[in-house]
């Protein structure tokens, strides 16, 4: 803390009615950052307004008949119905969890907590674990939305406070059935998903293995070590020219290294990573992406890719060696990645902030 010089970033938002709100304060020469109250309470008021929000929606859901048709989105996912689809409801308990365990003293901490016991109730999640029950609806939110549920679990299981408690009792089931799947899964997964959008395998499986070690399954983990290293540890030459794609939220090349430093020791790591990226590919990843169109809903997909590139970015510069240029090369592209996409993520949209919110909050908090 007290190496930290505040050099508060003015961050406005665009939206017309904006405060001017500095979301993180950096150290002198743009390595550290860190998530102020402001930026933690600004941040917590978007998934706040669409956790109940049933409308727009999307559900994918896959129907068997034509009663099963007509259920209402709340009606199939009790819990998670607001935020316009299944996992953005999901990570946006996960990002309030986290807020509120960082900053206990929010003015929205009642109506935080108020608003998730509604939702992860027993009855609810029993709903929720019945609907991956059906023939049809094994693959829903594979493995996307398995993640992020994973995730919001890791946050709850180290939190000691009584209302986390009884939220993470309640959710175990619906997380041993995604646990269960992703252990039926695994092994058949012969090949990865190297999209830079919701079906990204590097990007689920570090969510998962980060849940694995937390909750201590190393059934779980193991599974997952080998599935990383069956796909990944051979790969050469990440075709970081080709990236981004129009709608990309995850970079496949840094999500990959994201992976692997969790998977490997430091030297194998450091090994892996050197044949993985180039030099000169890791300076085209810190090159910011254009976004054009903040209203378009896969156009706007690339503020999230700023703040995954942050995220991984980071972590993978926390294993460099000081004397490492790309160390610093990524310390400051992490920061500008953040800075670029932060102030617009109120920008009134539904298409954006519902989700884009939690990728900052991923981004500002992620170690
Ligand atoms: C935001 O606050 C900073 C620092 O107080 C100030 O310099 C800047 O002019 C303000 N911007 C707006 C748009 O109000
Ligand atoms: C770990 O995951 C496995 C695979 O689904 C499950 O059978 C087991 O109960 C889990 N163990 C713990 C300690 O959570
Ligand atoms: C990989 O992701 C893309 C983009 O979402 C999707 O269209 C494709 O079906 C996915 N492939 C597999 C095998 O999951
Ligand atoms: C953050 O963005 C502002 C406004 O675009 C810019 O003036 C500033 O230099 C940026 N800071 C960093 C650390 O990228
Ligand atoms: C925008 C959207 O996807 N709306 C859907 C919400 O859910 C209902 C019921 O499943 C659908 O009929 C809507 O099309």
């Amino acid at each position: 803390m007290k190496k930290i010089l505040y050099l508060l970033l003015a961050l406005t938002t665009l939206h017309a009615n904006a405060q001017n709100i500095s979301y993180f304060t950096v150290n002198r020469d743009s390595t550290v950052f860190r998530l102020t109250q402001a930026g933690a309470s600004h941040l917590a008021s978007l998934p706040l307004k669409c956790l109940q929000q049933e409308y727009p929606n999307k559900t994918s859901h896959t129907a068997a008949a034509a009663a099963d048709q007509l259920q209402s989105p709340q009606q199939m996912h009790p819990a998670f119905y607001g935020c316009f689809d299944w996992h953005s409801c999901v990570h946006g308990h996960w990002m309030l969890v986290r807020l509120l365990k960082d900053f206990p003293s929010l003015p929205e901490a009642q109506q935080i907590r108020a608003s998730i016991s509604k939702n992860i109730t027993p009855a609810n999640i029993q709903q929720e674990v019945a609907y991956f029950g059906m023939p049809l609806s094994k693959n829903f939110e594979r493995t996307y939305g398995w993640a992020w549920l994973l995730k919001l679990q890791q946050e709850l299981l180290t939190w000691n406070d009584p209302d986390a408690i009884a939220w993470r009792k309640t959710l175990q089931p619906l997380c041993d059935t995604v646990i269960s799947l992703w252990m039926n899964f695994l092994p058949k997964q012969t090949y990865p998903n190297r999209t830079g959008v919701h079906p990204n395998t590097a990007f689920g499986l570090v969510l998962a293995l980060d849940y694995a070690r937390t909750a201590g399954n190393t059934t779980f983990e193991q599974a997952i070590i080998r599935s990383a290293k069956g796909i990944y540890l051979h790969d050469k030459n990440a075709p970081t020219a080709w990236e981004p794609d129009g709608s990309d939220f995850l970079s496949p090349s840094l999500e990959e290294a994201d992976l692997m430093r969790r998977v490997l020791n430091k030297p194998e790591f450091l090994q892996w990573f050197n044949t993985w990226i180039s030099t000169v590919g890791l300076q085209h990843l810190t090159q910011l992406p254009v976004v054009s169109d903040r209203t378009d809903l896969q156009i706007v997909h690339l503020d999230g890719l700023c703040f995954s590139r942050s995220w991984c970015m980071k972590g993978i510069a926390s294993l460099l060696p000081a004397s490492d240029k790309r160390k610093q090369l990524l310390l400051h592209a992490a920061i500008k990645h953040l800075n670029a996409s932060l102030p617009n993520i109120a920008s009134g949209s539904y298409g954006g902030e519902h989700w884009l919110a939690s990728f900052a909050v991923y981004a500002l908090v992620n170690e």
